[in-house]
């Protein structure tokens, strides 16, 4: 029997609930947090630990199997990935914001400013599809300080609560993308028996706290 490779965030927002609904579909493993990969001692099964960022290419490259990841990595990484499960955590928005006494209030007001974002290829495609021109300036994290800075007039970036948009005196005002934690694999990922066995279980955990 081939041992599967499951590529999940090592630390940081999705890592303890791709733990935890893998140890709910019972599955026994040390969650060692100094160690990149793990095996399953009663599953064919292997975990690989890493920035979230890699996962897609991971998964697209065959690298690993399957993989545990925001849908926003995966749309701005343009992976060749297949949908397998929505995971129902990590939820969130990609959204643009201005500040608090900013005069755009619509898409096309953003016609000729910058907005800094993480997320270009996500943020091109959407100003294309709105016909607007506007200059998008990529920078890793921090996002929302850009236009206090005077880098942005605007910001495109995950938000959750709101919370941080609030503390930096922005405002949202057009939504870009949701997303959430899904689990993906390969085209023809789910003909794979442990892969299917592995479905199976995931969606039992879900219906489970539905
Ligand atoms: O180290 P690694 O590269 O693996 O992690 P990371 O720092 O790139 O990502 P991480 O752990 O912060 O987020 C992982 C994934 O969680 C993201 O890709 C999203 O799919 C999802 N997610 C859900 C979020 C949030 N909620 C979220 N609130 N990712 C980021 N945030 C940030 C956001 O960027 C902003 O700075 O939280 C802030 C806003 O939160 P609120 O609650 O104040 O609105
Ligand atoms: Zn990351």
């Amino acid at each position: 029997m081939k041992t599967l490779k499951i590529a999940i965030q090592k630390s940081g927002r999705l890592n303890e609930k791709s733990v935890e609904i893998l140890k709910n579909c019972g599955l026994s493993f040390e969650n060692y947090k100094s160690s990149l990969i793990s095996s399953v001692s009663n599953f064919p099964l292997e975990i690989l630990f890493l920035r979230d960022d890699d996962i897609p290419e991971y998964v697209q490259d065959g690298i690993a199997d399957l993989g545990i990841v925001g849908e926003n990595v995966i749309t701005e990484a343009g992976a060749q990935v297949t949908y397998l499960q929505k995971l129902g955590f990590g939820k969130c928005t990609l959204k643009i914001a201005v500040p608090n006494n900013s005069t755009v209030s619509e898409i096309s007001d953003l016609e000729g400013l910058a907005i800094a974002t993480s997320y270009p290829v996500i943020l091109e495609k959407y100003l294309q599809e709105n016909n607007v021109n506007a200059q998008i300036r990529t920078i890793s994290g921090s996002v929302e300080i850009g236009p206090g800075l005077g880098l942005s007039d605007a910001i495109c970036d995950i938000v959750s609560t709101g919370g941080t948009l609030k503390s930096n005196g922005l405002k949202p005002f057009a939504e870009v993308m949701q997303s959430e934690a899904v689990l993906i694999g390969r085209e023809g990922s789910e003909f794979n028996p442990e892969v299917l066995e592995l479905l199976q279980r995931i969606k039992s955990v879900l219906k489970a706290k539905a």
